[in-house]
């Protein structure tokens, strides 16, 4: 299963794939020129910085897709293992200036564009992110393509090519509006269409025995759908790897209804064509729920079904047979949503390729592995018996069939145990009856996954527990997240990125962040922290600058900056912070001006989405923007407190933001968030993180030390008390929290009636989420956090350490232990680095 050792003929393939980008200014000049008048019949004179942009983003294409013909070709030929990360979402943002990075092309470009009279960050701000994902969970599958891009292992990434990413959020007199994101209205340069890589995807029918042979079933479909290959170059930082993105588009060709058409009745010959497109058309907003929607069931298998026949495709071209196809291939599941792939791969080894049920059965679990992002149980999938039963009749008798299979080896094991049984069975005994996608992904992998070590801790405790009893302990791992040095540091924050190369002595920290332990040295060195503040500095000045043009509002830049960026949830505790500003401003009107003269000003920054459907998130927002409205206004405050909504969050939207902050909050109630890595992040860049005892927030407070973070709250272990305890008591808020209250309902930021619900939602509605348990320590944090900022020299010192100790959080390490421990595969360098 193991890579080759290249051959002569390989390293001079290795040698053109290092060679061939030409980096001198008339070359690149040519190349954008004849994209310029070519693709878009422009000429030089009458390009605007729209044009600019395209067609400098598509020379640097050019670039990538040579090396992407490369790599795979050279991946292929070598007979090296892929892995394939299978996932609903990738919240990739913009490609241009990431390309240019990996390239190191900046400088050049830079010139060209400099040249003719353009500045390239105006150039970079032409494009629009492709925003594929909700959160976490999709920027976590773009961090890992580009870590596997960088660190050289063949893998693709899959996924659907939704003609509208998510929403573009408005704020509308405080309220979230959502409008469409239509990100392909212009041409997009990082995609590559592929009209001859299109499979067909069938949906309902019914089944067809075959009486010779026993347990032979035909199905026959009523629809059939093509889904169509789009491929999106991922650019690997210092190396002539290219990776790649696999994206299906529902193709309506073929859909159009000559019968209907001749008989005169035109728009119905194209109904066909609108029902096929509706399937790729949106991403569903949610994050952290599942909608259950119908729809989406078919997204999800339209999905499946076209990537599994393409690596199966693949797989066959090498000839081998395909009891070795998980020598080949290695296919990560990114949550449930892609978990019909294991049922798809089951169809496609029996019905199409004639395989038994058990070697089929060994290939398939051999092949995949499962990763687990949550414990919520609004989030878990699971879909009817008979709208499965409906769209897919032969999946779910497969599954029926697995379940069996499974359930007969439990019962095997503990004889009699029907409560085992029925709380192992992947079909739950509910009215009707619902598929637990999450125990399918679970009994056809090989290996399962958490997030974060407290995390994959908490799954085989809950969710897990009967299995770990019935398949062992082992298969049930922790892979903590990681993120990309590349867009997370060097791309986001040039300046700090200038001063950690300028003490590691080179650029190797980009795609080795051990790296960066070497500023632990230069801690306590008043001149290197004088300049590590001065890049903070001008961070937040450029955040500043992007509050003022996208909410209108001034922020002084010496503020401290206590930021809250992640998609609105009841869970992540919007609520608690928005609460803590109001009592924050009811103790500064209460004070003399002198005494506001001492307090610390402090600018708090909120961004994110809610799910459009999420009534109670979405009256947070307003409640953020109505208090906003408020303090932002009052003479007597003035700089000492100032509340901000950036509008529609996005990774771009992150790249602003993330370096800018002195403190971001990641205060989930213990247990609920799996990992987080936009804490990750902020740290990366410098922040302080104040949070709870959650997710990710413990192996970051391991790694940098105590005097680095800042914790408060109750711990996980004490949630399901306090939760039991306020089903059948009222809570009690401290004064502190009362004190907000209060000042809500006395119509301070307008009709105490609008926020009701959101006070009620902690007095009567049980308070799930424990903040009246968590607000008092909450508070005194922030105190602790302010006495630390007061202490600059100390604080800069926290800053720069915290850098230095975070290698731990790399996306690269986190794919070198899935790729080591999970796939099995090594990397292939096609080109050798060229840094
Ligand atoms: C995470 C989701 C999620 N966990 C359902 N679960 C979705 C669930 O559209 N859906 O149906 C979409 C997203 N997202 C996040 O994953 C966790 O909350 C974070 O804690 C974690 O850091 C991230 C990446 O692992």
């Amino acid at each position: 299963s193991q890579a080759k050792t290249p051959t002569k003929e390989d390293t001079e393939f290795r040698a053109y794939a290092h060679s061939e980008i030409a980096r001198d200014a008339a070359t690149i000049k040519n190349s954008v020129v004849m994209h310029l008048t070519a693709t878009f019949l422009r000429t030089p004179d009458s390009m605007d910085s729209g044009h600019a942009y395209l067609a400098s983003a598509f020379s640097v294409r050019d670039r990538l897709l040579q090396r992407w013909n490369l790599t795979n070709e050279y991946h292929d030929k070598i007979g090296a293992k892929r892995v394939y990360y299978m996932s609903l979402e990738f919240l990739v943002g913009r490609t241009f200036d990431n390309a240019l990075l990996a390239l190191q092309l900046r400088d050049e470009y830079a010139g060209v564009l400099g040249d003719v009279g353009f500045c390239l960050e105006d150039i970079i701000d032409e494009e629009r992110d492709a925003a594929l994902g909700n959160g976490g969970l999709g920027r976590l599958a773009a961090c890992y393509v580009d870590s596997l891009a960088c660190m050289n292992y063949p893998g693709w990434g899959y996924g659907l090519r939704y003609r509208y990413g998510m929403f573009q959020q408005q704020i509308i007199n405080g309220y979230q509006v959502e409008a469409p994101d239509c990100w392909l209205d212009s041409p997009n340069p990082w995609e590559f269409p592929r009209p001859d890589v299109t499979y067909p995807v069938k949906f309902y029918g019914h089944l067809e025995r075959d009486a010779a042979v026993p347990n032979r079933f035909k199905w026959v479909s009523d629809v059939v759908y093509d889904a169509m290959a789009f491929d999106m170059p991922v650019p690997g930082y210092g190396t002539a790897n290219v990776g790649n993105v696999r994206l299906w588009s529902c193709k309506t060709n073929g859909l159009f209804d000559l019968n209907k058409f001749n008989a005169g009745d035109y728009q119905g010959a194209t109904g066909g064509q609108v029902a096929a497109q509706m399937l790729t058309n949106v991403l569903y907003p949610n994050d952290n729920t599942n909608g259950g929607k119908e729809l989406r069931l078919r997204q999800e298998y339209l999905f499946c079904s076209a990537t599994l026949q393409d690596i199966v495709a693949r797989f066959k071209r090498t000839g081998r047979p395909l009891a070795d196809l998980p020598d080949m291939a290695a296919i990560q599941l990114n949550d449930t949503h892609p978990t019909l792939g294991i049922p798809e791969l089951m169809r496609i080894l029996i019905d199409d390729e004639g395989l038994e049920w058990d070697a089929a059965w060994g290939i398939t679990t051999r092949t995949f592995a499962f990763t687990n992002h949550t414990v919520l149980p609004e989030a878990m999938e699971k879909w009817p018996v008979p709208m499965m039963d409906r769209i897919l009749p032969r999946h779910m008798g497969i599954i029926y069939d697995i379940n069996m299979f499974f359930l007969q080896r439990v019962e095997k094991q503990f004889p009699g145990d029907r409560e085992l049984l029925r709380n192992v069975s992947v079909i739950e005994e509910s009215n009707p009856q619902q598929v637990r996608m999450a125990f399918l992904a679970c009994v056809g992998s090989h290996r399962v996954n958490g997030v974060a070590a407290i995390h994959s801790d908490i799954i085989k405790q809950t969710i897990f527990h009967d299995f770990v009893r019935v398949l062992g302990e082992d298969k049930f791992t922790n892979k903590t997240n990681g993120v990309a040095p590349r867009r997370w540091m060097n791309e986001c924050n040039p300046e700090m990125s200038a001063l950690i190369t300028e003490v590691v002595g080179d650029r190797s920290w980009v795609t080795d962040l051990t790296k960066v332990r070497a500023l632990e040295g230069r801690a306590g060195d008043s001149e290197f922290c004088r300049r590590w503040w001065a890049a903070k500095q001008s961070n937040k000045r450029r955040l500043a600058e992007y509050i003022l043009a996208t909410t209108g509002i001034r922020v002084s830049p010496d503020a401290l900056f206590d930021v809250q960026a992640k998609r609105i949830h009841e869970y992540k505790r919007q609520l608690m912070n928005i609460l803590g500003v109001i009592y924050r401003y009811h103790r500064l009107k209460q004070m003399s001006a002198a005494e506001r003269a001492q307090e610390l000003p402090r600018v708090v920054v909120f961004a994110g989405k809610a799910a459009a459907g999420y009534w109670v998130a979405k009256q947070a927002i307003k409640l953020i923007n109505a208090v906003a409205e408020v303090v932002n206004s009052d003479a007597e405050i003035g700089d000492v407190l100032k509340v901000v909504f950036i509008p529609d969050y996005s990774v771009t939207a992150a790249e602003h933001i993330v370096p800018a902050s002195d403190i971001s909050q990641h205060i989930s109630t213990a247990g609920t968030e799996a990992s987080g890595t936009s804490n990750m992040k902020f740290v990366l860049n410098g922040g302080i993180i104040l949070g709870t005892v959650d997710g990710a927030n413990i192996e970051i407070g391991e790694e940098i030390g105590d005097e680095q973070i800042f914790f408060f709250g109750c711990l996980a272990h004490e949630v399901a008390d306090f939760r039991h305890y306020l089903r059948f008591h009222e809570p009690k808020p401290d004064a502190a929290l009362q004190a907000a209250f209060d000042m809500i309902q006395r119509n301070t930021f307008g009709d105490a009636h609008t926020f009701q619900p959101l006070i009620d939602s902690i007095l009567r509605g049980g308070d799930v989420y424990l903040l009246s348990v968590d607000f008092p320590s909450y508070i005194e944090a922030h105190k602790a956090v302010e006495a630390a900022y007061r202490q600059h020299d100390d604080w800069v010192t926290k800053s720069i350490l915290s850098v230095a100790r975070m290698a731990k959080f790399s996306s690269d390490r986190a794919i070198q232990e899935y790729a080591e421990e999970i796939w099995n595969i090594e990397p292939v360098p096609v080109g050798g680095h060229a840094v």
